[in-house]
């Protein structure tokens, strides 16, 4: 701290310049400001932040479909906002971000923001020698119970993957089903994929187009609680199955569904219906005592005003790339905290790594942790981002390395080139475009 700062700090308040105020970095500013795109199997946008020291700092800035919307939007927007700040000042660069670009909210400003946030808990950590999550309060337990993807177009390929999944040391397992009289169902591994085929990778993905998939929500209500039976009926009663509606119904036949699935005692069932109208989970819980997870798409603690305050969730599925950061999901988790509400943060493929580590430093540290989503990375992925989070026995620990923990490989990102890759669209099978 410099002698001029100190002076600073008897000054009265209203006569502090911006940028006066005292710095905890020690004249420590940011520098440098880059955003890295690459596509070790898929895309992903990184932004790196090195501060006048030379210690950097990586966030995520991945949004799905949507990656270079992010680049320009941090590129041609923030970056040269953040040159010279305090790299130390996380909340109040999280403020100017937020409260400076008059346009709230949305997954687009919300995700870069929480890039920036996460370098900047990063650069923390380095600098400090801890690992993030000691910055947040510590360790609340061991390590973190993970559950991973199952699928299978029939029976026998949804207890193969389960089985693979088991093996692997899962303790806890999604399941997702073909419909019969259907085509590709999104999260599901494509027919003739053997046992544990992954559904995330598929080339079917890449391209100029998203594909076409064909929906029958009532097909679909009368087939899954027939897998749950059967797998709940192979696996016994303890193992935590999950499965995810990917918002494809109503609320009623939401509580339908639940109500249908309630002899199977599943650990969740996400994403039931939009939540766009929170409301609308009032009927839902009405309905059926099923747990309910639910927050994906959501990107501010706004979006769960009603859900938290009213019970209607058991589990906020936010991630910390698409909800502002470390420091706006910990908000989130406080509020939700006083409901008995959990986490089950996002953790598919499409939260690279630097994501996937940032919601492991913080489900390590906050008291109301539930399950952590985890899909292996592909090895090409992992070429370029070195973690040094870990998997043993079906729990996550983020290492404790300082900071994030993930290193990015400069050489091996720049060989892997973006391309376009989308989502699919889902239509009934009268032509209507639904949710997919
Ligand atoms: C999940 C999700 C993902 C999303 C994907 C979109 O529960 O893991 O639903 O599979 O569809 O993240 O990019
Ligand atoms: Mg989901």
């Amino acid at each position: 701290m410099t002698t001029d700062q100190h002076a600073d700090e008897s000054a009265p308040v209203g006569a502090r310049a911006q940028g006066d105020l005292v710095s905890s970095a020690a004249g420590t500013t940011i520098e440098r400001v880059e955003v890295l795109v690459t596509n070790p199997t898929r895309n992903f946008v990184t932004l790196r932040i090195t501060t006048s020291d030379g210690v950097t700092g990586l966030g995520d800035a991945t949004v799905n479909g949507r990656e270079l919307a992010v680049v320009s939007y941090l590129r041609d927007h923030v970056a040269h906002l953040l040159e010279g700040r305090d790299p130390w000042r996380i909340e109040d660069t999280w403020q100017y971000l937020y409260r400076g670009a008059y346009w709230r909210r949305g997954p687009i400003t919300m995700s870069a923001i929480a890039a920036v946030d996460m370098a900047l808990c990063d650069i923390k950590g380095k600098v400090t020698g801890q690992p993030v999550y000691q910055l947040l309060g510590g360790a609340t337990r061991a390590g973190l119970l993970a559950y991973g993807h199952a699928s299978g177009a029939e029976i026998p390929q949804i207890f193969e993957s389960v089985h693979e999944h088991l093996e692997e040391g899962y303790r806890a397992v999604r399941v997702q089903t073909a419909v019969p009289g259907l085509g590709q169902v999104y999260g599901v591994a494509a027919a003739g994929a053997s046992g544990a085929g992954r559904y995330d990778y598929e080339p079917a993905r890449r391209g100029l187009r998203p594909t076409e998939e064909q929906w029958d929500t009532r097909a679909y209500m009368r087939h899954l609680p027939t897998v749950f039976e059967a797998v709940r009926a192979e696996f016994g009663p303890e193992l935590p199955l999950l499965h995810d509606g990917h918002h494809r119904m109503t609320p009623n036949q939401a509580g339908q569904l639940g109500r249908s699935l309630e002899p199977y005692d599943l650990f969740w069932l996400e994403d039931c219906t939009p939540a766009e109208n929170q409301e609308g989970l009032r009927r839902v819980r009405a309905l059926t005592s099923q747990p309910l997870a639910i927050g994906e798409i959501f990107n501010s603690i706004w979006d769960y005003q009603t859900l938290i305050t009213e019970q209607l969730i058991d589990y906020v599925r936010s991630a910390v790339t698409h909800t502002g950061g470390i420091t706006h999901l910990k908000k989130i988790m406080d509020f939700a905290s006083l409901y008995q509400i959990r986490s089950g943060f996002h953790g598919p493929t499409d939260i690279s790594p630097v994501g996937q580590a940032a919601a492991l430093h913080l489900g390590l540290a906050i008291h109301n942790f539930g399950i952590q989503e985890y899909m292996r990375h592909s090895d090409e992925t992992l070429s370029v981002f070195r973690t040094s989070y870990t998997f043993t026995d079906g729990l996550l620990h983020p290492g404790d390395t300082p900071g994030l923990g993930v290193e990015y490989d400069d050489e091996a990102g720049a060989a892997f080139e973006y391309s376009p890759a989308y989502l699919p669209v889902n239509r009934l099978t009268d032509g209507t475009m639904h949710d997919w």
